[in-house]
């Protein structure tokens, strides 16, 4: 990563402890609620907050889900949410692996959106047992994001638009920033492919911004990927080739990860700001090199590290739900309970089952919460089009 650093001159320093360790506490604890909440959809019927010892009747019996992909979408979720509130963005969050929507359905119930759409999911036990029981069960909400998930104007399901979606949606909207995922496996499709070039049709003066951020967690289903198995100098090559400024976040260790993501989202959002005011200033003088970031963090990060003898975390083992036996294997039960409580459910939701204030205010606020934009929301900002008379 210091060569892939060194050599591009015109990139900025990135701080490297941006966080103070109170805050660094409290996102990586906002990070864990959310992936708690993740998992629970995966998997729990029942017992939501897990104040009974884990019986095989709390889990579902028929297991669906993606959780491969959910603790990188929620490192994002909880670093876009501290930058907008730091610089007061009007951000959306679009996501490829769109199959990740357990971590967005969960970050939309943190911040509040999702009770205030879906009232009978309220903000404590039973809201979190509801919230739980509902995801990819008959009745309830699709296993993938939807137009019903809060802040998604991206459904999740075919592979390949992602970053088209994100470009469309800056087009003519000056203040938006669209920060979209990418996943390594949606960047080995054709139109994502393509799409990377969309950064030449974007005009600083008019529109709004994109921050793509390739997520490379290594696999796609059950296999490695393309761009997973590139160095970062070749990948800094490669985007540079692009017409972007690569930034990369690499690592498995959550403080150091926390603290890098931190530094270089401050880094690109002041990058993204120059730029657009020095064209809103000065006029377009040429095409700009947009800043983008390289997230290279394992698949299936924070989960059990191995089962049955055969490494999960970091492996196409964790694409989707990691552990299958677990209503039929006492083992696997244990393995599901030791994952759900090493995120310490006790120290982030209160006795109702309330995410604790401490963490609640990490959030922003109102329309700036992403799950609560009305750029992603369908019919606030209709606008007419420009249509002749067809009369004449
Ligand atoms: C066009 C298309 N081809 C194949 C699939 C099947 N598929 C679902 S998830 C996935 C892997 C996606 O990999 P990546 O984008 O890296 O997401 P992650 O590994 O983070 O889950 C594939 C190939 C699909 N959904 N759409």
């Amino acid at each position: 990563m210091a060569n892939a650093e060194s050599d591009r001159s015109a990139r900025l320093a990135v701080s490297a402890t941006p966080l103070s360790p109170d805050e660094l506490a409290r996102m990586d604890a906002y990070w864990r609620a959310a992936n708690y909440l993740s998992v629970g959809q995966i998997y729990l019927y029942d017992n939501p907050l897990l104040h009974e010892p884990l019986a095989p009747e709390h889990v579902k019996p028929r297991l669906l889900g993606h959780w491969g992909t959910t603790p990188g979408l929620n490192f994002v979720y909880v670093h876009l949410n501290r930058v907008i509130k730091r610089y007061d963005l009007d951000m959306i969050y679009v996501i490829g692996p769109g199959h990740g929507a357990p971590g967005i359905v969960a970050n939309a119930y943190l911040e509040g959106t999702y009770s205030e759409v879906y009232p009978h999911i309220p903000r404590n036990a039973e809201g979190i047992r509801r919230l739980f029981r509902q995801f990819s069960f008959p009745g309830g909400v699709p296993s993938h994001v939807a137009p019903e998930t809060p802040g998604s104007i991206h459904e999740g399901g075919e592979l390949g638009y992602a970053l088209a979606h994100a470009y469309g949606a800056a087009f003519d909207s000056p203040e938006l920033l669209v920060c979209c995922v990418v996943g390594d496996g949606e960047a080995e499709t054709g139109p994502l492919a393509a799409s990377w070039h969309s950064n030449k049709f974007l005009n600083p003066v008019r529109d709004g911004a994109v921050l793509p951020i390739l997520h490379l967690n290594g696999y796609k289903i059950a296999t490695p990927t393309v761009l997973g198995r590139l160095s970062d100098e070749e990948l800094s090559e490669l985007f540079t080739g692009y017409g972007y400024t690569p930034y990369f976040v690499v690592g498995d260790a959550p403080e150091a990860a926390h603290q890098r993501m931190a530094g270089t989202l401050d880094t690109v959002i002041g990058e993204i700001r120059r730029i657009q005011r020095e064209a809103r200033t000065q006029g377009f003088r040429g095409r700009p090199a947009w800043p983008m970031i390289v997230l290279r963090t394992p698949k299936g990060w924070t989960g059990p590290k191995a089962v049955d003898g055969k490494p999960v975390e970091g492996t196409w083992r964790s694409h989707q739900v990691p552990l299958v036996d677990v209503r039929s294997r006492p083992e696997h039960l244990q393995i599901l309970e030791a994952w759900m409580k090493s995120y310490r459910p006790e120290e982030l939701f209160d006795a109702n089952g309330t995410l604790i204030p401490e963490l609640a205010e990490l959030a922003p606020r109102g329309e700036r919460r992403m799950g609560a934009n009305p750029h992603a929301n369908g019919g606030l900002l209709l606008r007419d089009l420009a249509m002749p008379d067809f009369r004449a």
